[in-house]
């Protein structure tokens, strides 16, 4: 069965409490639960997984060679900064998703850079939550799974 990580990084435990204009009002509860019901209806095996720390991050990252066949990367703030995260996905070349709930091309200029999207398969953003069963299509297809 094709298996995806889920990965959410920093400050997202938080999501559904402050900025809903700019995140929305789905808790992280909520995005795993839509997540889960979407892997049902492809027929995926699915983990959710979410760290306020860039090393644990890439530490699931790394875990994730031979467990899972892709994954979706919400990296939060460390998208913009982090090399660590660019080479623990190049590294493991797992076939990664990038997703953020806001437009971050439509954001402050540091928001429009990506370090995650230079490895990444592609990028989806904008859409607030809905775009992790979107997400989740998008790298199924990537991968030829047939629900
Ligand atoms: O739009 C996204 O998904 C982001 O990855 C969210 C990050 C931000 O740093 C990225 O530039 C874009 C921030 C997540 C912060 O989450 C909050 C949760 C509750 C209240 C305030 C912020």
């Amino acid at each position: 069965m094709t298996s995806i990580l889920i990965l959410s990084g920093p400050n997202l435990n938080l999501l559904g409490t402050r900025q809903p204009e700019v995140y929305g009002h789905a808790t992280l509860a909520d995005i795993e639960a839509m997540c889960a019901a979407k892997a049902k209806e492809l027929s995926l095996a699915l983990a959710f997984e979410q760290s306020n720390s860039e090393g644990a991050l890439v530490d699931h990252i790394h875990a994730a060679r031979g467990t899972h066949d892709g994954l979706i990367l919400n990296a939060g703030a460390y998208t913009h900064t982090s090399i660590a995260l660019m080479d623990a996905i190049s590294s493991t070349e797992i076939p990664t998703i990038e997703l953020h709930l806001s437009n971050i091309h439509a954001r402050e200029p540091f928001r429009q850079q990506s370090y995650i999207a230079k490895v990444a398969v592609g990028q989806i953003c904008g859409f607030g939550p809905a775009g992790y069963p979107l997400a989740l299509e998008a790298l199924a297809t990537h991968l030829g799974h047939a629900a």
